[in-house]
């Protein structure tokens, strides 16, 4: 179904010019009288006090980096703490209209605004949802030593709660908000709207517009913000994140009832620095970082710039921001200005600035100002603010204490399970909410699902081969497992690059077309990185998601992504967040260096990743069923040397009705007595050729396993026939070195060694970058070279001449030019 979108040559080549409407700085001039129509002396006090229990709450983390102590109490923190003081006002500003709907997504120097907007949902939040919410989260134990000594109101408990939570996570303690496994600079608490915290410069740039995703995909109330730095801006992630944010497809091919663009914030908490180096007038040319938004859409993203450090003009900015977010004019750009007197960590001696230039911001700073407007205004008196200053951080200083008392606030105890416990969360989610899935015409009235009906269901039906084009490939069993999940899961969504009307690179997706609204299958842009950090931010919002890499290849653009979002996310937050995110990627060939390479070791190199390559069709659905109803970030990785393979293996074929296959269980494709050949991917199929002619040729009775899950693995039934057979080569396509052959080869040796003849044999491609089509044999395992291994290194074949070289002699010296 093609685009309504029609392309016109007379308009596209028309003579004209693009014109920029002007963006606003620092307009904001209201009074403090003024501004009292608007908020009540509660709420300036309020704000006031937010903006000190944070100056507070750091000033601390200060004092015990530079003096290990505070107040005469001595702690020595061995983390980090990148410490925001004097950016208070911004934090405070940017969280006080927003609801538990609204969640934020941050960065390393983010503990401003988790207890900004903390303080600012508890306000929002009455008394008995707010016990209920302390007693029920991780059952209750950060309540747990708070509740006893508390006098006072639910409200001044829950403030307590969120101190506490932070300090304790900050420290490593069990009861922080993340077990104490997430830490200063990731610490979060989504119950009351804050979302993972980032300690990659701009991380959450390409994450938060996937939240935001996901609020529009399911209706979901509120909006996404992103705090992020000035610096982070030079970040090609934030970038990808803010084009994905930006898509016109929200508005032009998007059902309208959704509500139009996405619902995202982009607020840059702009304190002038990077670590040292200044975007200002350094190390980027923009000037301000609202010019940023004219580059991006016509409404320039409604950028503007804002004074941070007066906590009433972000909110007035916040208030319209939030307003056209709503009407689906998103996304937005703040450029908050505000400075930090802190160094970047406590041990930044601030060697890139004068003394004079913080002098100067501290003058001017946000506390001291807005307590002298508020005075002057007769709002509130002088001292009614000193007395509430001194007050809550009299609670912070408490908090402090309780955090650091080992008997109040332990660590996880050594020889714990728990991070063994939430490296993955091993559950099962049928769907993510109760709603009927979109589905746009039954599946019966599918063309793909037509088209398969009409197929054979086995690759050979009485020895005779079925001609490709009517035999059930792996394409087709990818393609029932997911149109299986989206009959289920109303919020499962599948995004990458051609993804729509072309159905996929590889043509997996199509017919979903015809069955899927805009918002559950679209295009993404040309952003790795974006694709990714999106279906992290979908999932982290209760959403699953079905992302796809055109080649594994691309992997490199999407680096932070896979290895530090993606897979991290579930046991930084100690469990409190799942990531039901399937990552499609397809293994090249035929196209040379960049678009060819077999990168499984990467992923599997990486923890909290669970990694499979099925190559058959059985598998690939069994497989894709697990991962679809599984609640781990699973990274799927599909050959394209195999998308057109029937069946060869599975006896009655594929079923056509939903089953699953558990991930991490070896499949035994061919059985035998004399060796056991193990293969990973494609590579199966050149074992399967090199058993036949080892038991044509010699007469050796080979049995070939294939691994399918890479993560996690079980290796019973490798070690059950390694222990038969004596003899074990790997065949992976992946370049030999680092293969995840090498580490299953390094296992086994330890585990079987009392029953191995020889020492297990790797067989993966040359060290090499891959070569053009036409060269491929001299680079990809041959089914000569796995006879060549065995009989070079395992066992000696009778009368048998070698093709290659695959002496121990030639391996040494592979080794030895790193080739
Ligand atoms: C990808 C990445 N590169 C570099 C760093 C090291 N680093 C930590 S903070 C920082 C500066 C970030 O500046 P900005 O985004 O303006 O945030 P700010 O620290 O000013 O809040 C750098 C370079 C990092 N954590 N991540
Ligand atoms: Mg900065």
């Amino acid at each position: 179904m093609p685009k309504s979108i029609v392309l016109d040559p007379e308009t596209l080549l028309a003579q004209d010019c693009i014109r920029f409407s002007e963006i606003p700085v620092n307009t904001y001039r209201k009074t403090i009288e003024e501004e009292r129509a608007v908020f009540t002396p509660g709420d300036f006090l309020a704000i006031w006090q937010d903006m000190a229990a944070i100056r507070e709450f750091e000033t601390i983390l200060s004092e015990i980096k530079t003096k290990r102590a505070y107040k005469g109490l001595a702690y020595e923190h061995l983390g980090p703490a990148h410490l925001s003081i004097g950016q208070e006002a911004s934090a405070v500003g940017m969280a006080f209209l927003l609801t538990r709907d609204d969640h934020i997504y941050g960065s390393h120097r983010s503990h401003g605004e988790l207890l900004a907007k903390s303080f600012s949902a508890i306000r929002k939040t009455d008394d008995g949802a707010l016990l209920e919410l302390m007693r029920s989260y991780l059952d209750g134990a950060i309540l747990r030593p708070l509740e006893q000594q508390h006098r006072g109101s639910v409200a001044e408990l829950a403030a307590k709660f969120v101190i506490f939570g932070a300090f304790s996570e900050l420290f490593a303690k069990e009861t922080g908000f993340n077990r104490g496994l997430g830490g200063s600079m990731h610490a979060f608490f989504t119950p009351f709207g804050s979302y993972p915290n980032n300690a990659i410069v701009g991380g959450s740039g390409s994450i938060a517009p996937g939240a935001a995703l996901f609020k529009r995909v399911n209706r979901k109330p509120g909006i996404i913000v992103c705090n992020i730095g000035d610096a982070s801006f030079g970040c090609g992630p934030v970038w990808e994140g803010i084009t994905f944010a930006a898509m016109d497809q929200y508005r032009t091919l998007w059902d309208r009832e959704l509500g139009g663009g996405l619902p995202i914030l982009f607020n840059c908490v702009n304190n002038q620095y990077g670590m040292g180096g200044q975007p200002l007038g350094e190390t980027m040319g923009c000037q301000f970082i609202a010019r940023i938004g004219a580059g991006v859409n016509p409404e320039q993203m409604h950028a503007e710039r804002v004074n941070g450090y007066d906590p009433l003009a972000v909110i007035d900015a916040f208030k319209r921001k939030i307003g056209l977010l709503a009407e689906g004019r998103g996304p937005a750009l703040l450029d908050t200005v505000t400075y930090r007197y802190s160094g970047h960590s406590p041990s930044d001696a601030s060697s890139y600035r004068t003394r004079e230039e913080v002098e100067r911001w501290q003058q001017a700073d946000s506390l001291l100002s807005f307590r002298e407007r508020l005075a002057q205004a007769g709002v509130l008196s002088q001292g009614a603010l000193d007395e509430a200053r001194v007050g809550i951080e009299t609670v912070v200083f408490e908090m402090f204490k309780l955090a650091i008392d080992p008997h109040a606030a332990p660590r996880i105890a050594v020889g714990s399970d728990l991070v063994d416990r939430v490296m993955f969360s091993n559950d099962r989610l049928e769907k993510g909410d109760d709603r009927a899935p979109e589905l746009l015409q039954a599946w019966s009235h599918n063309p793909r699902v037509q088209q398969i009906a009409g197929k054979v269901r086995t690759a050979a039906v009485q020895g005779q081969p079925v001609p490709k084009a009517s035999a059930y490939n792996v394409r087709d069993a990818i393609f029932e497992a997911l149109a299986h999940r989206f009959s289920v899961d109303p919020t499962m969504v599948a995004f990458g690059e051609e993804n729509r009307d072309w159905g996929g690179a590889f043509g997996v997706y199509r017919g979903l077309t015809e069955a899927l609204p805009y918002h559950r299958l679209f295009n993404a842009p040309i952003s790795e990185a974006a694709i990714v950090g999106a279906a992290v931010g979908y999932a982290l919002e209760g959403g699953r998601a079905v992302a796809e890499l055109m080649y594994g290849d691309f992997m490199g653009r999407a680096g932070d992504e896979i290895f530090n979002q993606l897979s991290k996310w579930q046991a930084m937050s100690g469990g409190v967040v799942r990531l039901p995110v399937v990552l499609r990627i397809s293994v090249g060939v035929k196209y040379g260096a960049q678009h060819s390479q077999d990168w499984s070791a990467l992923v599997h190199h990486i923890p909290g990743l669970k990694v499979v390559f099925p190559v058959t069709p059985y598998d690939a659905k069994g497989l894709m069923n697990t991962a679809l109803v599984g609640t781990d970030p699973v990274v799927f990785l599909e050959s394209q040397r195999t998308y057109d393979h029937g069946e060869m293996f599975e006896v009655g074929g594929v079923p056509e009705g939903y089953y699953e296959i558990p991930m991490g269980v070896p499949s035994i494709k061919r059985t035998g007595r004399d060796l056991t050949i193990i293969t990973f991917g494609p590579a199966l199929y050149t074992a399967i050729e090199a058993a036949r002619r080892l038991e044509a040729q010699q007469g050796i009775s080979a049995e070939v396993i294939d691994l399918r899950s890479a993560t996690p693995l079980n290796f019973d039934p490798l070690l059950e026939s390694v222990r038969k057979t004596g003899r074990v080569l790997l065949a992976c396509e992946a370049v030999e070195r680092g293969s995840l052959m090498q580490s299953v080869a390094a296992n086994l040796t330890q585990l079987a060694f009392d029953s191995l003849d020889a020492p297990p044999v790797v067989v993966g491609s040359r060290n090499w970058i891959t070569p053009a089509a036409e060269l491929e044999s001299m680079f990809f395992p041959q089914p000569e070279w796995i006879l060549d291994a065995i009989h070079e290194r395992i066992v000696p074949l009778a009368g048998y001449v070698p093709a290659s070289d695959q002496t121990n002699a030639e391996l040494a010296r592979r080794l030895r030019l790193g080739i």
